[in-house]
């Protein structure tokens, strides 16, 4: 019962039990969005991989089907390593994947195709008999245990396909560039679409085409005027993100990142929390391209094997381009909204330096909540520091209980009703050199009683000028998930937490202002989320 299993998420992906970890081949076919992830049928912990497979109408409720690809042939018998989906220009879709092929974690890409084109849930996947299609070997210089995760593949204009691997040579990153015409023979393109200096190993690369203005998507294969790219790789050193936008020079096919690019520390994440091995697809019958992520446990192992389980997914984020073409804004897909039951609505109030309010009527351990403050007096703001250049650093510092002039201020969520546990969504404006600078940070430090978990504090910058803009805040509360988009999507941190007080019926949200000056709350909205059908 629900008792025993507090954590388990009313309507965040994810199956009845064992490990869950990289969503897989995302992709929508005659109105039906497949979800196959990656998943270990025998335990919580990571092994035995194959790909699990659920489809859907909404991306929200699901029906689970049998596995889709698992280890049969020598070209993947020991493990069904990530992969994406293409849809070809018939309409039909296949699947690139990466196969194990020893014990010693060899990896090769693989092609598997539908069974049966007319079964809407394209059940059963044939592999492709003269698999694999790319493989290490000396003469590609390819080290063959760092070569696996192929994109969702691109058409030139030129009629021929391009796909991107992940990999490293020493401490480099590579996403390797390989084309071929018929989907089946490719070829090792001389150099790869981009690398990263002293990155590691790029796992789960992605690359993609995004609209310069407006929310709509576009095809991955779309070049042109009106188009920038995104590179997006998956640190396996650090367990974290990094994404550019940049220029796709397909006469070179390289891909020139605007400025900075995947090299350090200081790169675009998509989420300053837990978020990884994400992937893009581009849903043609809405024109909108969702991102989608894996959330993984912030437990200890022997938590994860006494509750059976580890690892959810994200909710599918719609994502475009922001108008100041530097960085991508991701919200939750609008067909969330329908689980929106009961909305509790606060009149516009001011909320006073060092005070806390309740938000009641909502069952706070099932929420969504969007909040928006207004500061009209900035003068007694903290002046910034400009060493200041760590986010996260600065958010674990100055924590939830730390207080300055503006901030912090936001929401608990997950909250015990004395306040023993709470996870803090917050801000914090500071005085910079010519403009505000707004701090967003999830401070999981008091977010259970139990030691046994990983309760580092998340932060990141928001780019949202706080004189001209209201300062949104939308957190999607789910049993052990907070998982917030700042700005209307320009920054988004999820974060895994485990109340011991705090669960069920006794966890409580609240609007919190513990900055020394007034904020006002412009609106709140909270609504109860029904569960959702997903298995
Ligand atoms: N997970 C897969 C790999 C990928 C990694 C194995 C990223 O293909 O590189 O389960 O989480």
């Amino acid at each position: 019962s629900s008792s025993h299993q507090p954590y388990r998420t009313g309507y965040h992906f994810q199956p009845p039990q064992n490990w869950i970890n990289d969503p897989n081949g995302p992709m929508i076919y005659k109105g039906i969005y497949h979800l196959f992830y990656q998943y270990n049928p025998k335990g919580a912990v990571w092994g035995n991989i194959v790909w699990a497979h659920s489809t859907s109408t909404d991306l929200i409720n699901w029906t689970p089907h049998e596995h889709a690809i698992y280890p049969s042939q020598p070209f993947d018998q020991y493990g069904c390593w990530s992969g994406s989906a293409t849809i070809l220009p018939s309409g039909k879709p296949v699947i690139l994947y990466t196969g194990i092929i020893d014990g010693k974690n060899t990896q090769v890409q693989n092609l598997a195709v539908p069974k049966n084109l007319s079964d809407p849930y394209l059940r059963e996947w044939i592999k492709y008999p003269k698999n694999p299609l790319m493989a290490p070997a000396v003469e590609n210089q390819i080290n063959g245990s760092s070569f696996r995760d192929p994109t969702t593949a691109w058409l030139g204009h030129d009629n021929i396909w391009r796909v991107i691997i992940g990999s490293k040579r020493h401490r480099r990153g590579l996403a390797i560039l390989y084309r071929s015409r018929d989907f089946k023979k490719w070829i090792k393109a001389k150099h790869p679409l981009h690398s990263g200096k002293n990155t590691g190993m790029w796992e789960c690369p992605d690359f993609f085409p995004v609209l310069t203005a407006g929310q709509n998507g576009v095809d991955t294969s779309i070049v042109g005027p009106y188009v920038k790219h995104v590179l997006k790789a998956s640190l396996d050193d650090t367990k974290h993100e990094y994404y550019t936008v940049g220029t796709y020079n397909i006469t070179l096919d390289r891909y020139i990142p605007d400025k900075g690019s995947v090299e350090s520390d200081s790169g675009l994440r998509y989420d300053y929390g837990k978020f990884y091995a994400s992937k893009t697809f581009f849903d043609n019958e809405k024109s909108r391209r969702i991102l989608w992520g894996w959330i993984n446990e912030s437990s200890s192992v022997e938590d994860d094997i006494k509750k059976g389980w580890s690892g959810v997914q994200a909710i599918p984020r719609k994502i475009w381009m922001d108008k100041s073409g530097k960085q991508l804004v991701q919200w939750p897909i609008v067909e969330l909204e329908k689980l929106r039951v009961q909305e509790v609505k606060l009149p516009s109030k001011i909320l006073k330096g060092g005070s806390v309010i309740e938000v009641s009527g909502v069952t706070a351990v099932q929420a969504d909540v969007e909040i928006s403050f207004e500061i009209s007096d900035f003068k007694k703001a903290e002046v910034f520091d400009p060493s200041w250049t760590n986010p996260q650093l600065l958010c674990s510092q100055k924590g939830a209980s730390v207080k300055s002039a503006l901030g912090p201020f936001g929401l608990l969520a997950l909250a015990s009703k004395d306040l023993q546990e709470y996870t803090a969504v917050f801000f914090r404006i500071f005085k910079g050199q010519d403009k505000y600078v707004v701090l967003m940070c999830s401070d999981q430090s008091r977010s259970s009683l139990n030691e046994d978990n990983d309760k580092m504090t998340y932060g990141a910058f928001l780019n949202v000028d706080p004189v001209k803009e209201k300062l949104s805040l939308r957190s999607l509360i789910d049993h052990s998930i907070v998982e917030s988009f700042g700005g209307g999507g320009k920054t988004c941190i999820t974060a895994r937490v485990y109340p011991t007080l705090a669960i069920e019926k006794q966890a409580h949200l609240y609007a919190f202002n513990y900055g020394t000056e007034n904020v006002k709350i412009s609106s709140l909205s909270a609504w109860s989320m029904k569960k959702a059908h997903i298995y």
